[in-house]
């Protein structure tokens, strides 16, 4: 009886290692807890402090004269000022930052004007399946119409309550947070709706035309 008991208790903990042994293949990065291994993306390091990445330019802008534009393919073309934009439905969300360069920031909450209400706003028409950013500074980037309209992409004017500093692309940036951050203009000025893609600045450098940071799309 005593052995029987302990041959079925050696062959549970047989059974036991077996699984762990399998689990800890699965898991890409093994020093990591649970939720950290869900969140980082392969090829991702977690930073504490946000980068500035840019072209090195950072365009002085006046909020008399800032406006952003939403043209191409639309019912309803809008052009809204500072106050104008402020005045838009505001909605918030928290995210996490991807940079093709590896680094991760966990935990944005970014305020602003979500991108369901600018689609509501404009209604693009039917033909439109992309979207083109320009930014001030002349940098330009390129989306789906479907990354555009995912639930928690936004025009962002202030990050953890704050208003976004001019070196993070304040008063106003694209934020997409299933994209690889390249996809998330600063400065940005104007977007543009359209039936063809038209890569931008880093897209036609050789990054990834889809910047999907779970596919490793970075370059090529
Ligand atoms: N207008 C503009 N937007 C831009 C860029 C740029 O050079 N100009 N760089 C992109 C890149 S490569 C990255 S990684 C992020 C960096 O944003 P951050 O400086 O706020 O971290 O902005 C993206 N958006
Ligand atoms: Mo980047």
């Amino acid at each position: 009886m005593v052995t029987f008991i302990g041959r079925i208790k050696d062959k549970l903990i047989a059974a036991r290692e077996k699984k762990a042994r399998e689990n800890r293949l699965l898991c890409a990065t093994p020093l990591l807890g649970d939720n950290a291994r869900n969140r980082l993306p392969p090829g991702q390091r977690i930073v504490e402090k946000w980068p500035v990445l840019d072209l090195g330019i950072t365009p002085k802008l006046d909020p008399g004269e800032w406006r952003l534009t939403v043209d191409g393919l639309v019912e309803n073309p809008c052009a809204w000022s500072w106050p104008e934009f402020g005045a838009l439905r505001q909605s918030s969300i928290t995210a996490d930052i991807h940079c093709v360069t590896t680094w991760s920031l966990y935990d944005s909450l970014w305020a602003g004007v979500s991108t369901k209400t600018i689609l509501d706003l404009v209604r693009p028409k039917p033909e439109a399946r992309f979207v083109l950013f320009r930014s001030y500074d002349g940098y330009t980037t390129n989306v789906p119409l479907s990354r555009f309209a995912e639930d928690d992409a936004l025009i962002a004017t202030a990050r953890n309550g704050e208003a976004i500093g001019p070196e993070h692309g304040g008063p106003a940036r694209v934020v997409i947070p299933s994209l690889y951050f390249w996809k998330s203009a600063k400065w940005v000025r104007r977007i543009t709706f359209a039936a063809e893609d038209a890569p931008g600045y880093w897209e036609v450098r050789g990054y990834h035309n889809d910047a999907d940071p779970w596919q490793e799309e970075r370059y090529g």
